[in-house]
């Protein structure tokens, strides 16, 4: 019963959800539009106004209504030079009596600018013809440029992906083992152990899983501490270098000196490099 109620709760709102997304588009058609002669425009009073809208758009094929609802005017396409009228016929209902109206079907893309043949003085109007659903292609033009911007946003997000490796050791036995637990999955990367200046461990390995571990065959002193490197060489399969994404460069050092016990001591969680900046091995990276 419960489930029931929820589920018709989610269909109404996908429905709503659906009659709310489609509700631009329909405001955004100009299939038909109305211009109607203002009621105080048989003087200049009207001032912009004389038709309402001055300005009208319609689609191609669309049909704009002539109303004139008081006066006598008319809808006459064409401009005014001065005082000599110059009409260019794509439209003219001659004097309408009030409450007749008049119609036309706009066939080419473009701006018609008309007047009122009785009152051609100061009553003028536009209408702007443009191409069907042109508002729907910009809306849809303007969708798809945003997508592209999210795109691009993310993947200069990805290109400044962090790579943090957290190096934990523990003594075992004679020698150490370095667990390393790292922020991403399939790591590839190189580890180095040095101590005394000396290289004592070495290898390069992919981390399948977000732990993993080495055993160097040492034991750090205070007089000698570890110091242990980890270098990414890229993100993805071992057997696909060419897809490898991710940070470059060394992502963590740390030094490994027994005095804090034998048990895991997190030592440092640290380094966050860019692809771009592989010159990282340079950084500060704080010492224990
Ligand atoms: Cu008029």
């Amino acid at each position: 019963m419960k489930t029931k109620a929820i589920c018709s709760f989610f269909v109404l709102f996908a429905i709503a959800a659906v009659m709310i997304s489609s509700t631009p588009a329909a405001f955004a058609d100009h299939a038909e539009v109305t211009i109607a002669t203002s009621e105080d425009a048989m003087s200049p009073d009207c001032g912009s106004e004389c038709y309402t809208p001055s300005t009208a758009t319609v689609d191609v094929g669309g049909k704009v209504i002539f109303s004139n609802p008081t006066g006598f005017h008319s809808f006459t396409a064409g401009t005014v030079d001065g005082f000599t009228p110059n009409p260019t016929e794509e439209f003219d209902t001659g004097v309408l009596e009030p409450g007749q109206s008049g119609e036309w079907i706009a066939t080419t893309v473009g701006e018609v600018p008309y007047y009122c043949s009785l009152h051609a003085s100061y009553m003028f109007g536009t209408i702007i013809v443009q191409e069907a659903h042109a508002d729907e292609a910009a809306e849809a033009a303007e969708a798809a440029e945003a997508a592209e911007a999210a795109e691009a946003a993310e993947a200069a997000e990805a290109a400044e992906a962090v790579l943090m490796v957290t190096i934990t050791d523990s003594v075992v036995d004679d020698g150490t083992q370095v667990d390393l637990e790292f922020s991403e999955l399939h790591v590839n990367y190189e580890i180095t152990a040095t101590q005394n200046g000396e290289e004592i461990y070495k290898e390069t390995a992919h981390s399948m899983e977000m732990t993993t571990s080495h055993m160097v065959d040492a034991i750090g002193s205070d007089d000698s501490p570890i110091d242990i490197e980890i270098v990414s060489l890229g993100i993805g399969p071992p057997d696909a270098e060419a897809d490898w994404t991710g940070p470059l460069g060394s992502v963590a050092t740390s030094q490994i000196v027994p005095e804090f016990g034998t048990i895991a001591m997190m030592i440092l969680a640290v380094a966050i490099i860019s692809i771009v900046a592989v010159t990282a091995k340079s950084r500060v990276v704080p010492r224990f």
